[in-house]
């Protein structure tokens, strides 16, 4: 290079850094973008490779997208737990992955099946039974089948709303985070978020405008409902588990486990007890590895 290039060069680079300098918030401006853009594309293929990996899995083989597996449960979510139970229970084959917990429809669970991505517990479980023929259901009479349905959304729309204001609302999240195991950035992200989020969703949805005392007032009702049914069955249908059995293992497997110092505890475990037996018997029918899904107390 010649003396004149590289005079002319230093000179355009110290005009450039002059241009820069006097306009700092272009600067910043400018870097933020390219970093989100960065960010972005890091992201998008990530996604890309992930897909990729499912798409290897094998034909016919269910890919049951959750949450990271909890301390104390094989997940912190009753969704999650519901719909691995079913799995298990019709013996469908399936891989659990925790990389994309939130699907497709913005909420967990969801699944990939030879590359499709089905999202909401019910919906894959009911897109499953047909594919597989295992409606686990379908024998009953249509009238119970009706007392089935209608469980199954006392627990889904309404159990679910009192228990998360117990879990965000008046424990603010202090339960999850010790049945959970999150790296600590996502636990930052997601138990300083998560309470306010869920503080006003649960008031939107109508739970949350309710004192603590008539929340728990309306779960005991509920709870006692499926307690009555239960009855001295084996399973709320009778002798054989159905689809609605997963459900409850879902939400028992939380109360049981993960909402210490709630008072639903001791409604399933001493005032309805036949819901922890109930509890214990799915989980020594479906789940022998329980204890190696878990991972384990804090401080181990
Ligand atoms: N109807 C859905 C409900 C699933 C659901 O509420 N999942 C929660 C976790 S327990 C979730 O993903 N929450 C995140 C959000 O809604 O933003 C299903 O049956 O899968």
């Amino acid at each position: 290079m010649n003396t004149i290039t590289v005079e002319a060069l230093r000179a355009w680079s110290s005009d450039g850094l002059q241009w820069l300098l006097k306009r700092p918030r272009q600067v910043i401006f400018a870097v933020a973008v390219a970093a989100l853009v960065t960010a972005k594309m890091r992201h998008a293929s990530a996604r890309r490779e992930r897909r990729k990996r499912w798409a290897k899995i094998g034909k016919d083989v269910v890919v049951l997208h959750g949450f990271p597996r909890g301390r104390l449960t094989p997940n912190t979510s009753p969704f999650v737990i519901k719909l691995e139970t079913y799995l298990r229970l019709a013996k469908i084959t399936y891989v659990f992955d925790d990389a994309e917990p939130i699907g497709p429809k913005g909420q967990s669970p969801w699944i990939t099946l030879n590359g499709e991505e089905i999202a909401d517990s019910q919906l894959v479980m009911e897109a499953l039974a047909k594919k597989y023929d295992k409606n686990l259901t379908s024998w009953l009479p249509k009238e119970e089948q009706a007392i089935a349905l209608a469980f199954n959304l006392m627990m889904t729309e309404h159990i679910t709303w009192g228990l998360r204001v117990w879990r965000y609302v008046i424990d603010r999240g202090e339960q999850l985070r010790k049945c959970s195991k999150l790296d600590s950035l996502s636990e930052y992200i997601v138990y300083s978020l998560f309470p306010y989020i869920m503080k006003r969703r649960t008031w939107v949805q109508g739970m949350g405008r309710h004192k603590e005392k008539e929340v728990e007032e309306m779960l005991r009702q509920d709870i006692a409902a499926l307690s009555h049914y239960l009855g001295r069955k084996p399973f709320l249908m009778g002798d054989r588990p159905c689809e609605v059995d997963c459900t409850l293992f879902g939400y028992t497997s939380q109360i049981l486990w993960n909402y210490n110092g709630s008072p639903y505890v001791k409604m399933v475990r001493e005032d309805y007890p036949n819901l922890e037996a109930h509890h214990n018997r799915m989980r020594t029918l479906l789940y022998p590895d329980w204890d190696e899904l878990c991972l384990g107390a804090a401080g181990e």
